[in-house]
């Protein structure tokens, strides 16, 4: 995989920090210090011989509490020879963490189990504070320059505590479960923080294009985000790509294993063990999202119908131990040895033992042997991320025999059409499917088994990572070329190009500018900071400073009363000169469009729970900054219509502003104010105007050659400039006033 390497190396000093609540080895204690071991589970299975081969860094938990710093440096030592960074956790934590909130409330819930939701999780808090462990020693590591890639739902708010501790960072993110449909997923208390933790990725990954639907709406339905055509999504000025990764197995492993004459002579005992009886399979770790019971329950269905089956046939069934200290699985783990004790009671004859269970972990040449005697692999989670089981039991079968039973809701199943597809619900259907793999004869097992292998063999895990890898590493690095969304070099750029002008006339939006959105309107309040940046500002004998926005003079006189700058009021229909002079009516404009127009938005606001009228001398307003966004959406689209066909001859415009629609005179507009500003200037005076949405794009519009104008945030915009948002633009402001 040295390809890989060249591949995805994101510059020569750039290294890849693969991150993961575990570490691929677990510790245990030992007499001598420590000894490790190798983590199971799919993702430090998977990925292990990728971060050897690629020399990546991998940070994650390594399996126990060690409590004094002592023995923590002593360890961090031993992993450092590795390129192993240990994160700390204590055995409380962990407990609360990893048990209470990762497999106790995130893995049920993301595989649609809700009944074992618990009733009263109060872990939230822990999964917090390990998120920020993470994220620390993350920090701690990173060098500019590296990629960093982390996985699973152990870790969904790592993104967005890195990106707030690493604003620079390339930070891609795969989860390795299914992502839940919206009506699953709102049932968390917690899917705004997390969703927020994965929005401070550059590349969201999931296994499949249902994940991909199932996110992408979910960002919809809570904050009215679209993604565009190719899957990328405007947040926080970056682009945040979410895209299918399909995870592959570890391809190239099994297929070597399965070569090795060992391993053969193994899978010839278990079928000579068998004595000519057909051999189904299941391998799975004991989990209850891998439909176990109703497999057993399938096979007891099958004897049952043919009787005479009971000496032909055999169902080995592997069980992984898991999460032994996650509580559900103890009783969980009881429940399948009782049916086992149960059917296999039933079943058992004098001559037969039709069901075979084996609660343990495998060496992957015993799995591999496994794999290769089995006729019929059967695997029906009742909900699957991927399931790597299914790739692997195929990367091994050379000899293009074996059937694969797949459950239609594991991810593989979007890419495995050619198994034998089953509703792992359905104990009836999977009996029958049984059968029917059993019957099948010669000719179709292989047509099938060829398709899938074709589709498996030229995906191998290896490749499955240096694709998500370099899809990180083409994440632009902010600071490197899109300057003009980081604060630093995009206010120095600013700087710059207004460091030889004398006279600077500012023209500041205040809502979303110098004061970013609040639920309520009201709320908005300039802090004491902003006040005295503002009097600065003033103070400054080369400045002079016009607040411009489209809210009252009540609320602008209330703010802003004894503040010695400019103030407009509804986009420019009113204005209070520099000091404490009274308010200026503009232009009159008109106004008998109004009680119309109250009418229809009054009803708007009596059928739309969270909306508000807000009415101003010469404009009405409809506000939905409350509503939930699919209604606002579809009613916003009732308003503009009704409203297009009420105003129609009316010389007033409909503005769609930051969750608020409003009707006002198309005299009126921020663009009206550039031309006063400028004749109350000096000759040889340059306006700057700082804006955030439509109404501001009036103002850049009018302004005159030579100005500069800075757009706050995302969205189409004649702006030369941009800014992240209102904490850049009071950086930039303070840069100018204290400038000599
Ligand atoms: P898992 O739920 O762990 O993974 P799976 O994808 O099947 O599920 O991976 C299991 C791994 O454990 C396989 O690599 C398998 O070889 C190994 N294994 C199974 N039984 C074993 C045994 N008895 N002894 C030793 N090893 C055994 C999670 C998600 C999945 C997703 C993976 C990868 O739940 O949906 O496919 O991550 O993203």
């Amino acid at each position: 995989m040295g390809s890989a390497r060249d591949a995805a190396a994101p510059n020569a000093r750039g290294r890849l920090l693969i991150v993961s609540n575990r570490l691929p080895v677990s510790i245990r204690e030992a007499d001598s210090g420590f000894e490790s071991v190798s983590s199971s589970g799919g993702v430090a299975v998977g990925l292990h011989g990728f971060y050897r081969t690629f020399g990546a860094t991998w940070i994650g938990w390594p399996g126990l509490a060690v409590e004094t710093e002592s023995r923590r440096r002593k360890l961090a030592a031993s992993l450092a020879r590795d390129q192993l960074v240990p994160v700390f956790l204590t055995a409380r934590e962990v407990s609360r963490y990893y048990d209470g909130f990762c497999n106790g409330v995130i893995w049920p819930l993301f595989h649609y189990m809700l009944d074992r939701v618990p009733l009263d999780s109060q872990d939230w808090e822990a999964y917090r504070e390990a998120n920020v462990a993470f994220a620390d020693a993350i920090a701690a590591h990173y060098h500019a320059g590296d990629l960093v890639w982390v996985h699973d739902y152990h870790l969904m708010l790592l993104p967005g505590l890195l990106r707030q501790r690493l604003p620079d960072a390339r930070i891609g993110f795969f989860l390795h479960i299914p992502f839940p449909a919206y009506e699953v997923f709102r049932i968390l208390p917690w899917r705004r923080p997390l969703l927020e933790g994965l929005l401070g990725s550059d590349v969201i990954g999931l296994h499949t294009q249902s994940y991909v639907r199932h996110i992408v709406t979910a960002l919809r339905q809570e904050y009215d985000l679209e993604a565009r055509a190719d899957g990328t999504l405007p947040f926080g000025g970056r682009d945040v790509r979410i895209s299918s990764f399909p995870m592959a197995a570890d391809v190239d492993r099994f297929r070597a294993l399965a070569s090795q004459p060992e391993v053969q002579a193994e899978a010839a005992r278990i079928r000579a063990d068998a004595a000519g009886r057909a051999i189904l399979l299941g391998v799975d770790r004991l989990d209850y999202t891998k439909g176990i019971p109703r497999r057993l329950v399938a096979f007891q269905r099958l004897l049952d119908r043919n009787p005479n089956l009971r000496d032909r046939v055999r169902l080995i069934q592997v069980a992984v131990p898991s999460r032994e200290t996650t509580p559900s699985y103890d009783g969980f783990r009881r429940q399948v040895e009782a049916l086992v004790g149960k059917i296999g009671g039933s079943v058992t004859t004098l001559a037969s033992t039709p069901v075979h269970y084996l609660h343990r972990a495998l060496e992957p040449g015993q799995l591999a042997a496994l794999y290769l005697a089995a006729d019929v692999m059967v695997v029906t989670p009742l909900r699957d991320g991927m399931n790597l089981v299914a790739k692997e039991f195929i990367a091994c079968r050379e000899d293009e025999n074996g059937v694969l039973i797949l459950s239609e809701l594991a991810g593989a199943a979007e890419e495995l059409n050619e198994a034998v597809i089953v509703n792992p619900f359905d104990v009836e259907g999977i009996a029958t499917e049984m059968q029917r793999a059993l019957d099948m004869d010669v000719d179709e097992r292989r047509r099938r088994m060829r398709a899938l292998r074709h589709r498996v063999l030229g995906h191998d895990v290896g490749r499955w990572a240096e694709t998500m890898v370099n899809a990180i590493s083409a994440a632009t690095p902010v600071t490197l070329t899109r300057g003009s969304i980081v604060p630093s070099l995009s206010v120095r750029k600013i700087l710059d190009r207004l460091a030889s002008v004398p006279q600077l006339v500012l023209l500041l939006d205040y809502d979303g500018t110098l004061v970013p959105f609040q639920e309520q309107p009201e709320l908005a309040v300039p802090s004491q900071t902003l006040l005295g940046l503002l009097r600065d500002l003033a103070a400054h004998p080369g400045h002079t400073v016009h607040l411009v926005s489209g809210r009252t003079r009540e609320t602008l006189d209330r703010w802003f009363g004894d503040v010695p700058i400019a103030l407009w009021a509804e986009h420019g229909l009113w204005r209070r000169p520099n000091g404490s002079a009274p308010w200026e009516l503009i232009t009159q404009a008109p106004r008998d469009w109004m009680p119309g127009v109250r009418e229809l938005l009054s009803k708007a606001v009596a059928s739309t729970p969270g909306s508000m009228l807000e009415e101003k001398t010469a404009s009405i307003a409809w506000h939905y900054r409350l509503v939930t966004p699919p209604l606002a959406q579809t009613r916003r689209t009732e308003l503009r219509q009704a409203l297009l066909a009420q105003l129609a001859a009316q010389p007033v415009e409909i503005l769609e502003g930051h969750l608020v629609l409003e009707v006002r005179p198309s005299s009126i507009n921020k663009g009206s104010i550039v031309k006063a500003a400028m004749a109350d200037a000096p000759a040889d005076a340059v306006l700057l105007a700082i804006g955030d949405d439509r109404t501001d794009e009036d103002m850049f519009a009018a302004l005159p050659e030579g100005s500069v104008a800075v757009r706050v945030g995302d969205g189409d915009t004649r702006a030369h400039y941009r800014l992240l948002g209102p904490a850049a633009v009071l950086s930039l402001l303070q840069l100018l006033a204290d400038r000599p």
